[in-house]
């Protein structure tokens, strides 16, 4: 593989896992959201994947919620917005399909179910095929998230059948060390490197105590980074996170050191292949 000089680091702010009483600086309103997207853009983040809460700061995907947010975040900042279409474990497929109508730049897409913990993350077949043709539909781009090594097999056979996603770029999130998925070891990373299409690209992000190895792993492998509150609460042992920008302060401080600073949002949008949605929609941050 040839050198990639720059580190694309996505954030992912709020998941849908943690409740607020638990995790106070967790980003729950629309304003907690904003003030969290700024400040990690001007910490080194260039795509921020967004779970959006009620008012009563519980996970929803209500199309008004899922709207309300994309549209701020684009208006407020320059970063790349990617929708959850995974949810919470407890959310139904239709209400998973329907935030794609959010008018995002980008959206996730599991390529498998999951044990996650005492829950099952389900992604059977048929919904990952009606996510990925929806996704591409509306233009979207998708990441490919991959729990499990078996979630490439299945990327490659949906990218096998039904061709490429719009832009026309493979880019995987592998979510590392999540109870029930792949563990947040090198031996696994490289495994699932190794089974990517050669020409994909690929953020890593470690669950909990993992975190940390595996940004040395993915920053040593080529890879790219994610970061953030949905799968980090503790900044080291005893010590809870601040907010989400000092994750993504951490996580640009290592890529400056492997010597492959933090992308711009637009040079993601670059790699990425993904439409600027500022200029049809005529906001955007100055
Ligand atoms: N909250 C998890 C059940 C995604 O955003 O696409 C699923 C998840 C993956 O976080
Ligand atoms: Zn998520």
């Amino acid at each position: 593989m040839s050198g990639v000089s720059q580190t694309l680091i996505t954030v992912a702010p709020t998941g849908a896992e943690s409740a607020k009483a638990d995790v106070p600086a967790l980003p729950c309103s629309l304003d907690e959201l904003v003030s969290t997207a700024k400040a990690c853009q001007a910490a080194g983040a260039a795509l921020i994947h967004v779970h959006v809460r009620d008012d009563d700061a519980r996970p929803t995907l209500d199309l008004g919620y899922v709207r309300a947010a994309v549209a701020a975040v684009r208006e407020a900042t320059d970063l790349v917005v990617q929708v959850s279409s995974g949810g919470a474990v407890t959310d139904s497929y239709d209400a998973r399909l329907g935030v794609l109508d959010s008018d995002p730049d980008g959206a996730s897409l599991t390529c498998g179910t999951v044990n996650f913990g005492q829950d099952v993350f389900m992604n059977p077949w048929e919904l990952i095929e009606r996510l990925y043709l929806a996704m591409r539909e509306r233009e979207i781009v998708p990441e490919f998230e991959l729990f499990d090594l078996g979630h490439v097999t299945t990327m490659r056979r949906l990218l096998d059948k039904h061709g490429a996603p719009d832009g026309g770029h493979v880019h995987a999130d592998l979510v590392m060390g999540v109870p029930g998925g792949m563990p947040g070891t090198v031996q696994a990373l490289t495994a699932a490197v190794q089974a990517l299409p050669p020409e994909a690209t690929w953020s890593a992000t470690g669950v909990g105590r993992t975190t940390v190895p595996v940004m040395f792993a993915a920053l040593a492998a080529q890879g790219h980074l994610r970061v953030g509150m949905e799968d980090t609460l503790t900044f080291a042992p005893g010590r809870p996170v601040r907010d989400n920008a000092e994750l993504v302060e951490r996580a640009a401080t290592l890529a400056h050191l492997a010597q492959r600073p933090p992308m711009t949002p637009d040079e993601a949008r670059g790699m990425l292949g993904i439409k600027d949605r500022r200029r049809t929609t005529g906001t955007g941050a100055s």
